[in-house]
């Protein structure tokens, strides 16, 4: 299997996590720039948006449904049972989801001041997602594996490379504590440089 990749994507990061964790053996990581190889990209998946696995089952995209896939064919979907069981583990991979994704909007936005087109409304609304999102994460009330905690080290350590003056250190202790506990080879080799 090839994975398509970039190094500073977190919903890329969920999934190559997750293979890592499965020990699934066989998969070739491919690092590409969503932006720079937009042509060769959109070949595979037409949204042009990575990650994107190919293997026996051609192109599979997005994020959710390449977890998915790995843990239905690796993991016996035990990494997706307990969310699909208890309504507040689901909505708790709806609110880290709803993070991961204020968090890449809000890099999208201020990518934008260059060309003047920033919007002030969308970066505060954003932030105010992540800060009051944050306040609700319990990382100790989750089972153990699923993808909670994987979105949650995606999530932090992108906040750190891409937010850095979001600053969530300062305010959150308790995952720091959390984050550091989470360190293992496995989010070694995948953490955004
Ligand atoms: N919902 C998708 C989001 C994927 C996504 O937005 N990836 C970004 C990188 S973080 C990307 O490829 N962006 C390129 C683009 O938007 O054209 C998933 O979970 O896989």
């Amino acid at each position: 299997m090839k994975l398509f990749y970039s190094d500073a994507s977190p919903y890329a990061r969920v999934v190559r996590l997750l293979w890592r964790q499965l020990g699934v053996a066989g998969v070739e990581e491919i690092e590409v720039n969503p932006f720079e190889q937009d042509e060769a990209l959109r070949r595979i998946n037409p949204l042009g948006k990575i990650p994107c696995l190919v293997g026996e089952e051609g192109a599979l995209y997005d994020s959710a449904v390449i977890a998915r896939y790995l843990d239905a064919r690796f993991g016996d979907g035990r990494y997706h049972r307990a969310c699909e069981d208890e309504w507040a583990l689901a909505r708790d991979n709806a609110l880290l989801q709803g993070l991961l994704d204020a968090a890449v909007a809000l890099r999208v936005e201020e990518t934008r001041r260059g060309e003047g087109t920033q919007s002030p409304f969308w970066c505060a609304r954003h932030r105010q997602a992540l800060t009051q999102g944050l306040t609700q994460v319990a990382p100790g009330t989750w089972p153990v594996p699923s993808l909670l905690p994987l979105k949650l080290v995606a999530l932090l350590e992108y906040l750190d490379f891409r937010h850095p003056d979001f600053d969530w250190r300062a305010r959150h202790p308790d995952l720091v504590t959390w984050l550091a506990r989470q360190q293992d080879a496995a989010t070694a080799a995948t953490r955004p440089a």
